[in-house]
């Protein structure tokens, strides 16, 4: 059977340790063209085999004449030394580019996993080869996130820029119902006008205008057997688009929440445990308790389900104020692993920034949360280094509190970044407060040439890096809570090989550098067993690669 349409998807460069879990985008993408009636398959980890000749030798092998498109999601395509650690929230800003110039506006976002045009160029034109020998009206288009990026830098793409060559569209924003009107209107021979075209790339923005926004459109997920998805594997499954609050630093779909209905996610919980016996889930959701009556029902759905699941999202702390009972339904439902936005401890600070509960309540909240949880219960708790109205006197009292609990899995900090504000991609970006009225909100200076730069009252940009490393050393010798690791993404990668809560936390907390007193056993002892899960990892792609191949190869039977 032929591929209509083939989506590249990967996070190549999360961790060195371990591949990472799949990511939503591609696979809602996936089921909004399926049920338009066109054949699609998602290639996942599709930056596993670094190789071009071995990688586009696999390739060949899913394409042929009746292949149309194919299309990459960029969201989580940086480049290999990417540091994505510091005052990089908003994907718009990136410390790396101190100058923006040619060499480091193009390097962080327009040469995606590579490094220079040159590879980027020979990747592009082996995929056209290919497309070419089959069927040369094929597209190549791009979406997800960081397509955003490349309009805000194109204009220093060089002439033989591989993109500007090799792409046929670009897609911006909620991608789901413009690929469908893009792939009909290729098929019917109708013309396709771009949004916009910048440096001769043609962008199709997805706002409404032209294009249909999906933004408040929470589809859901058709995973089926050319997924080749295993019964330990945990899912992404998208329970809603936007959030609720409106925090002034955050660059996500604020102040509205569009959920999903509890029969379409029953419906697909259902169909996944009975045709793979699915139980895990990542939840996408920007903040999956930002409704309190969505958490109540979610919970009644997951009691009556005949299976059990258990699942890991990002979360608020401070709804459990008023209603401290969605613990309760949440740790019921098989909430595993939270991602808490507790950004700042000072609460001059959490006032400005929208998230207002004082912070020994929160202290209070988390410490039931854990008691309830015990250790069935991962905890991320993330901070931002220099908030307005922070200061390094209540930054090192947040500190003092984190070096002495035993409450908190991970800490998490990113220094504090601002984005550009971009008006061509305000109607699908959000940007945050912060950075359409940075004046309000106490900045007194704000740049991003030939450096990025901010200050306010109580603190500027390189305070705040000093403080997130001494964050960093000081967390050396804890003996419970690691710092940093990206576990939101670790978590559900580590229980996709087949580990169980236990194993996975354990695994996480195994470091050797900081946090080296968590796991209280010898060196030896934690390497074999790091180096168990990172091979479990490595052989778990490649058993997907092949069993892949052999549900959606195109020529295998004719050999
Ligand atoms: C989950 C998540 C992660 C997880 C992913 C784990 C996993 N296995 O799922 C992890 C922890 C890895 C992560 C890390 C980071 N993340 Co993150 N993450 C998210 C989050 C919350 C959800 C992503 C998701 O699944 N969305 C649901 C899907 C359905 O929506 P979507 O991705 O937007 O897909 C739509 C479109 O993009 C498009 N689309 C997607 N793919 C394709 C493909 C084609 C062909 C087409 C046509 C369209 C298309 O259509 C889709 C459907 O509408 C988003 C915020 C958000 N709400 O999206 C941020 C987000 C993607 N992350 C972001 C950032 C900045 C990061 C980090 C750099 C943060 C940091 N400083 O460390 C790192 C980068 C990691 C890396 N090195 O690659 C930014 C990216 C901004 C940008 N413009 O680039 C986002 C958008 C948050 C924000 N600030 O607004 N993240
Ligand atoms: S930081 Fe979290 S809670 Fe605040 S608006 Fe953004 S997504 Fe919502």
């Amino acid at each position: 059977m032929s591929n209509e349409v083939i989506l590249l998807s990967d996070i190549p460069n999360q961790s060195k340790d371990t591949f990472a879990a799949r990511y939503a985008g591609p696979y809602v993408i996936k089921s909004n063209l399926i049920s338009a009636g066109f054949k699609t398959i998602v290639l996942d980890w599709f930056r596993f085999i670094k190789d071009n000749d071995k990688f586009f030798n696999y390739f060949e092998q899913l394409v042929d004449e009746k292949t149309c498109c194919v299309g990459i999601s960029t969201t989580f395509l940086y480049p290999e030394n990417h540091n994505s650690k510091e005052g990089n929230s908003s994907g718009l800003n990136s410390n790396e580019v101190s100058k923006i110039d040619i060499d480091s506006a193009t390097a962080h976002s327009l040469f995606l996993w590579e490094q220079n045009n040159e590879s980027l160029y020979d990747w592009f034109s082996r995929l056209r080869s290919i497309l070419d020998k089959y069927n040369p009206k094929a597209q190549i288009v791009l979406g997800g996130a960081r397509a955003a990026r490349i309009l805000q830098m194109c204009h220093f793409a060089t002439e033989d820029y591989a993109l500007k060559k090799f792409v046929d569209y670009i897609l911006i924003g909620n991608a789901d119902q413009s690929i469908v009107k893009l792939l009909n209107n290729h098929k019917e021979g109708k013309g396709i006008m771009p949004s916009l075209v910048k440096n001769d790339i043609k962008f199709l923005v997805c706002n409404g205008m032209g294009w249909p926004d999906s933004k408040k459109f929470v589809p859901s997920t058709i995973y089926t057997k050319h997924d080749c998805i295993e019964k330990s594997h945990w899912l992404p499954l998208e329970v809603s688009r936007g959030c609720a609050f409106n925090c002034k630093f955050c660059y996500y779909d604020k102040k509205h929440s569009s959920k999903r209905s509890m029969q379409s996610l029953k419906d697909e919980l259902i169909r996944n445990y009975e045709t793979f016996g699915t139980t895990g889930y990542n939840i996408t959701s920007d903040c999956f308790n930002d409704n309190r009556k969505f958490v109540g029902d979610w919970a009644n759905m997951i009691t009556g389900l005949p299976f059990k699941i258990e699942w890991a999202s990002y979360v608020r702390i401070d709804p459990f104020h008023k209603y401290t009972e969605m613990m309760d339904e949440m740790i019921s439902s098989g909430f595993r692993a939270g991602y808490f936005g507790i950004e700042t401890l000072c609460h001059a600070a959490g006032k400005a920034a929208g998230k207002g509960l004082p912070p020994d309540r929160v202290k209070e909240l988390l410490s039931l949360l854990r008691s309830k949880g015990g250790n069935n219960l991962w905890i991320t708790a993330y901070f931002i280094i220099g908030l307005p109205k922070e200061t390094e006197q209540s930054l090192n009292e947040t500190l003092d509190w984190l070096l002495s609990q035993n409450i908190v899995d991970e800490v998490q900090t990113s220094v504090l970044d601002v984005a550009p504000f971009i008006e061509e991609l305000s109607s699908v970006i959000d940007f945050a407060d912060h950075s359409k009225q940075p004046e309000k909100y106490g900045f007194t200076k704000l740049e991003y040439a030939p450096k990025f730069y901010w200050e306010h009252e109580s603190m500027n940009l390189e305070q705040a890096k000093n403080i997130n490393e001494e964050w960093r050393e000081k967390f050396h010798e804890h003996t419970f809570t690691r710092f940093g690791g990206s576990a939101h993404g670790e978590y559900p990668r580590i229980r996709d090989l087949g580990l169980n809560h236990k194993q996975a936390t354990f695994f996480m907390k195994t470091k050797f550098l900081s946090g080296k007193k968590i796991v209280n056993i010898d060196t030896r002892k934690k390497r074999k067993f790091k180096n168990y899960v990172t091979d479990l990892s490595r052989q778990h792609v490649e058993k997907y690669y092949d069993k892949f191949l052999s549900v959606n190869g195109v020529r295998q039977c004719h050999s």
